[in-house]
């Protein structure tokens, strides 16, 4: 009954936007049995949401079963988001050291969990028109359900089954044409329509090789293996995901990094070619590349509303934000910062101001300046 349906759904998904659609069966994928492990190792440090649990107790994360038991495939989109600018490990960006970094990803007008949504539920307004002309559809059940990001399942392991990509040793998602600035969305559905669809290509094959640059280069030495990631070391948790304080041993390894980071995928081979973008929304808000690390330092909380409207930096608060930043000015070895800092000594927020001692400290200063 559904024999072109595949087929078509990739065009619809073609047709909405996506550079890549790939359809996964719900399986009890080898990959998924680590999760358990890495979360009885505390590796997903303060992110409760990742320990969510069934009424029987078990990982919802771990199976879709638990969450989803009517799902039988996984319809995985991916959007490419690379704009062209330099990655955070070219020279064009270190010149200036009074500036940070933003990652990729969080420079764009529009959040991507809207801007990839939008698309999802176009695709889904699409395909809910196909099944209806197969008269399979009855009104009123739930057949589709669409997620980005938020969806309680491991979105890389069935892109890795949907043949987007595989993963890589930094535990991204690589396409062999597009690379691995890729925005993945989940539409769970209740067809079969996978049975095919693991075949010699799928899962896509992986290219990694003897290349072992990622785990070099991670300046908090957070790929603790091939593919795994302890997320407590991962500058992109400490500076999106971490409230409060920032462990001391692991400020001087963020360098000038205030929100994400990207230096495992600016490093990688397969990115090296990688196309651009043709998503306007993706393209950057002003000041977010390379920014000036004073700017979000002192920034008071108007200013964060205005520029942050409808921005995944968000998630950060500005509190986490200017910590960030103190953070980047102490690392940046640029003595121009030390009067700022002395003022954020005294900042009525006492994280950053703490975070204010530190910097002026790594400065080579002491906070208590005559
Ligand atoms: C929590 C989270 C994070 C956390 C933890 C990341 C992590 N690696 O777990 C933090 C905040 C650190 C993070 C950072 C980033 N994230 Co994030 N994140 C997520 C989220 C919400 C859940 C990921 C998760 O379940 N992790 C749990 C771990 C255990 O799973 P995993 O790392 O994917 O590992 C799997 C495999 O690697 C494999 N595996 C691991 N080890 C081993 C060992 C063996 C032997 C085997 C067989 C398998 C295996 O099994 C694991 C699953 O059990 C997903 C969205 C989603 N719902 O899936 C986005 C997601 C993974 N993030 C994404 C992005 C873009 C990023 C950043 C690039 C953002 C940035 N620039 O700062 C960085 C990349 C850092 C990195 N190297 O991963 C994209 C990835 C797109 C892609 N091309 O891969 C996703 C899919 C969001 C989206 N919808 O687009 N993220
Ligand atoms: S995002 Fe940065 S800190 Fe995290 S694993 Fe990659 S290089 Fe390391
Ligand atoms: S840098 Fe090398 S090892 Fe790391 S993900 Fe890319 S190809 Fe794989």
């Amino acid at each position: 009954m559904f024999s072109d349906l595949p087929t078509r759904i990739k065009q619809c998904a073609r047709d909405a936007g996506f550079d890549l659609c790939g359809i996964a069966p719900v399986r009890d994928f080898a990959e998924l049995n680590v999760f358990p492990a890495w979360i009885a190792d505390s590796k997903h440090g303060e992110m409760k949401y990742m320990e969510a649990r069934d009424e029987t107790g078990e990982l919802k994360r771990a199976s879709l079963d638990r969450v989803a038991p009517w799902a039988r495939s996984v319809i995985i989109c991916a959007i490419n988001y690379n704009t062209a600018h330099p990655y955070s490990t070219q020279p064009q960006k270190n010149e200036d050291a009074s500036r940070g970094w933003i990652s990729r990803y969080a420079w764009s007008h529009e959040d991507y969990h809207e801007a990839v949504l939008r698309r999802l539920k176009q695709l889904e307004d699409k395909l809910r028109g196909l099944i209806e002309a197969t008269g399979y559809w009855v009104p009123g059940t739930r057949y589709l359900r669409s997620y980005v990001d938020t969806g309680p399942l491991i979105e890389r392991v069935y892109a890795k089954y949907a043949g987007i990509g595989w993963i890589g040793k930094n535990t991204c998602i690589i396409n062999q044409q597009l690379g691995s600035w890729l925005f993945l969305g989940v539409i769970l559905t209740s067809l079969d329509l996978a049975e095919d669809e693991l075949t010699a290509d799928v899962p896509a094959p992986d290219r990694c090789g003897t290349c072992t640059r990622c785990i070099t280069a991670c300046p908090t030495q957070a790929i603790i293996a091939p593919g795994e990631l302890d997320a407590r070391l991962c500058i992109s948790y400490l500076t999106i995901e971490k409230r409060g304080e920032i462990p001391g041993q692991l400020r001087s390894g963020m360098g000038r990094h205030v929100f994400g980071c990207d230096i495992c995928q600016d490093v990688c081979p397969w990115n090296r070619k990688a196309p651009v973008t043709s998503v306007v929304e993706f393209e950057p808000r002003e000041g977010l590349v390379n920014p000036a690390l004073d700017w979000l330092a002192e920034m008071q909380p108007e200013e964060f509303r205005a520029v942050f409207r409808g921005s995944p930096i968000r998630r950060a608060k500005l509190s986490g934000l200017r910590r960030n930043a103190v953070i980047a000015m102490g690392n940046s070895g640029d003595k121009k910062f030390l009067p700022t800092l002395k003022e954020l000594c005294e900042d009525s927020d006492s994280m950053v101001a703490e975070h204010a001692r530190w910097a002026l400290a790594a400065l080579g200063q002491n906070s208590a300046f005559p």
